[in-house]
């Protein structure tokens, strides 16, 4: 059976690559962590960690410096923390404006509808960052990287979300910008939609530049089921 978006119960979305472009300030602090021990990091290695917890991130941040291995947990945690800061830091100032295009709109329009609205992000910095933009209330739902241990691919992020607005997961579509998010999704059995592009992501239902491309549609994505 084909659905329309708006037929749909409720919509997780990811918050860094889907509602906001904070993935340039996660690059800037890891770049940052990396100069100081001693290695180039480029926008290209930066592209693994999308995504992908603060842990598992510095892990392979460490690999590509070729360091994996070479330090205790508490140098790991102390880097970690060391990283974050840096990028708290640098979304102290966050903009209104730094939202990705058609977001709010979207968010906004699916409200008109009566659609429920989670947030189903990996970052533990999440509720800053709808604070900063000013749209926490446009959600039903917040599920961040606080709220498990188990971090995407692993679908407990969306599991939990489809769970407190109180809808069946398999009525759930997410919006990803990430491989790790889109294989959470389906491991959910939700509907993912993929932001980005087919030759980066795969296993998406249907894929979109941006949330403008959503809401610019007179026929909004269909979904096979
Ligand atoms: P934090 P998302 C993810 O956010 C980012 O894409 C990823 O780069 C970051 O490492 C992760 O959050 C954890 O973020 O260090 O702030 O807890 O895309 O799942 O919204
Ligand atoms: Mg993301």
């Amino acid at each position: 059976m084909m659905k329309n978006l708006y037929e749909m119960k409720g919509i997780i979305f990811d918050l860094d690559g889907v509602i906001v472009d904070t993935a340039k300030y996660h690059y800037l602090a890891w770049r940052e962590l990396a100069d100081r021990l001693g290695f180039e990091f480029t926008p290209e290695h930066n592209e693994r960690l999308k995504g992908v917890s603060r842990d598992r991130s510095l892990e392979i941040l460490l690999e590509v410096g070729g360091m994996a291995g070479e330090f205790s947990a508490a140098e790991k945690h102390a880097m970690a923390t060391e990283k974050n800061e840096r990028y708290v830091a640098y979304i102290r100032d966050l903009k209104q404006d730094e939202m990705l295009p058609g977001s709010r709109e979207l968010l906004l329009e699916l409200r008109k509808h009566g659609i429920k609205i989670g947030l189903g992000s990996a970052s533990k910095n999440a509720p800053e960052i709808l604070d900063k933009l000013g749209i926490t209330e446009l959600f039903d739902v917040i599920v961040d990287g606080n709220a498990t241990q188990h971090a995407k691919p692993d679908p407990a992020v969306f599991l939990l979300g489809a769970q407190a607005m109180g809808i069946d997961p398999a009525d759930c579509i997410v919006f990803e910008d990430a491989q790790a998010g889109i294989e959470a999704a389906l491991a959910a059995g939700m509907t993912p939609i993929a932001v980005g592009c087919p030759t980066q992501l795969t296993g998406a239902e249907v894929y979109v530049k941006d949330l403008q491309e959503v809401l610019m549609c007179d026929e909004k994505p269909h979904l096979s089921r």
